[in-house]
């Protein structure tokens, strides 16, 4: 067996979300979210479910603080619902939810846990939306508003901020695929939501430098290495245009402060847009965008491969027999992570880079006693660890680590279908149960260092 070390200092973590843990949906003076009103809507939610109470976190939080505590995780990726603290979205202010963040965060830090805070994992305030959401340019500004009063507040104790989480999920699962909230099917709408979840990120990261000296700065992209299916011509234009949509459609912008030509003109040429032009893209606004960030969150669960289909479009198609994928259908491939990491690095040189998600959805192993021997949940964390490690080997700046998921949660449209953590939640008692990842983790993170297993 072989130990690798991390170096000094690597941060380990664990992350949730708001909307998926929180439940106390109506208290405590919380607004309506758009996934409020998605999941109310028959149909949307796999198994009828919805996130009134999910896991009960906004009751449970002190519990839930001492399951990382028992980790011993130096940092807890954690979200603020934005109808929590601004119900309207905009206006009032909802001090009863700015309170329960206060605690959590004063919590955290008397456990020697870094609050690591996202300001948006996709809990738009239903006020919003039913003004035009992030199709608007407004929503941009509401939203550099709401950084900028968070981080008034909690600026004196957190430091780590994520402006938002995922915006190719923002935009192409909830505006142009209808998957996720609000569900709409309209692939221009898509692209002007991009582009004001990215301007919105530029505004609030300026407000929340000026109320946080020493503020590290970051968003959060989900990425995927993008192969193509066959050597052939066809597939390897298919799979760039792929990468351009989903990867640099993000990626440049951010670092280069530009929209990648290629994928502008693919857009247009499936009349997503009526030129070449970006007519939602104003003077300043790339410029905003491009503000230099202090860390990039890399999201990675799985790799993509892409054949063009009879038109020449990209599509998805699955390499791997079905006992090798995750419970939510996705190719367990580490691998893929070393070399998006490498790609990254090089290619767009963050000055840090965390992978602010990683894990897997499994259902349970339970043994006759109980015990939750969660074998491939431990073997796709160990593996990913090792080719972050190998990443580091190469020179990558990787500064630390984050599971996906502390809890079991709301997987979005998946409803409670869908299990991510390393403690298992019953949903009739909220009881959580240390899963056996949990007591590996533990270890990882006590040694800094993770075994190869062989
Ligand atoms: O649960 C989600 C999370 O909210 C965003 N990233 C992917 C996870 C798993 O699907």
């Amino acid at each position: 067996m072989t130990i690798r070390a991390f170096p000094k200092g690597f941060l380990w973590g664990v992350a949730t979300s708001a909307q998926q843990i929180e439940g106390g949906f109506a208290e405590g003076g919380r607004g309506e979210s758009i996934w409020d009103r998605f999941a109310a809507n028959p149909g949307r939610i796999e198994d009828g479910s919805d996130a009134r109470v999910a896991c009960d976190h906004y009751h449970r939080w002190r519990e839930d603080v001492e399951l990382m505590r028992a980790l011993g995780v130096g940092a807890y990726r954690f979200s603020i619902a934005w109808p929590r603290v601004v119900p309207e979205g905009r206006g009032v202010i909802n001090t009863i939810g700015l309170d329960f963040y206060d605690a959590l965060v004063d919590r955290l830090l008397q456990n020697g846990i870094r609050p690591f805070v996202t300001l948006y994992h996709w809990d738009l305030p239903q006020a919003l939306q039913d003004r035009g959401g992030w199709g608007l340019r407004d929503t941009a500004d509401a939203f550099a508003e709401y950084a900028a009063l968070v981080t008034t507040r909690l600026g004196d104790r957190v430091t780590s901020w994520v402006t938002h989480n995922e915006p190719w999920c923002i935009a192409t699962l909830g505006h142009e695929e209808g998957h996720q909230a609000p569900g709409h099917r309209d692939p221009a709408e898509a692209l002007r939501v991009a582009h004001h979840v990215l301007l919105s990120h530029g505004w609030a990261s300026e407000r929340i430098r000026q109320n946080v000296p020493g503020a590290e700065v970051g968003i959060v992209l989900n990425l995927v290495p993008v192969s193509p299916a066959s050597p052939g011509k066809a597939d390897n234009d298919a799979a760039r245009r792929f990468d351009g949509f989903f990867n640099r459609w993000y990626l440049d912008p951010l670092f280069h402060g530009r929209y990648p030509d290629d994928a502008v003109a693919d857009r247009a040429r499936r009349g997503h847009l009526a030129g070449r032009d970006l007519p939602f893209v104003r003077e300043g606004d790339l410029p905003a965008i491009a503000t230099p960030l202090d860390f990039l969150g890399v999201n990675y669960y799985s790799r993509l491969v892409v054949q063009a289909d009879a038109d020449g479009e990209p599509v998805a198609v699955q390499m791997v027999p079905e006992e090798e994928l995750t419970d939510m259908g996705w190719e367990v491939f580490p691998q893929g992570l070393h070399d998006l990491l490498l790609r990254v690095d090089r290619e767009y040189k963050p000055p840090r880079i965390y992978i602010t998600e990683n894990g897997a959805a499994y259902t349970d192993d339970v043994d006759t006693a109980g015990r939750i021997a969660d074998v491939r949940r431990v073997d796709y964390l160990r593996g990913h660890l090792l080719a972050a490690h190998r990443a580091l080997a190469d020179g990558v700046s990787l500064y630390g680590y984050f599971v996906w998921s502390l809890l079991d949660n709301f997987e979005w449209a998946h409803g409670y279908s869908k299990r991510f953590g390393l403690y298992a939640v019953d949903y009739a008692t909220q009881h959580r149960t240390a899963r056996d990842s949990a007591f590996w983790y533990r270890d990882v993170i006590a040694a800094n260092a993770v075994d190869d297993a062989t």
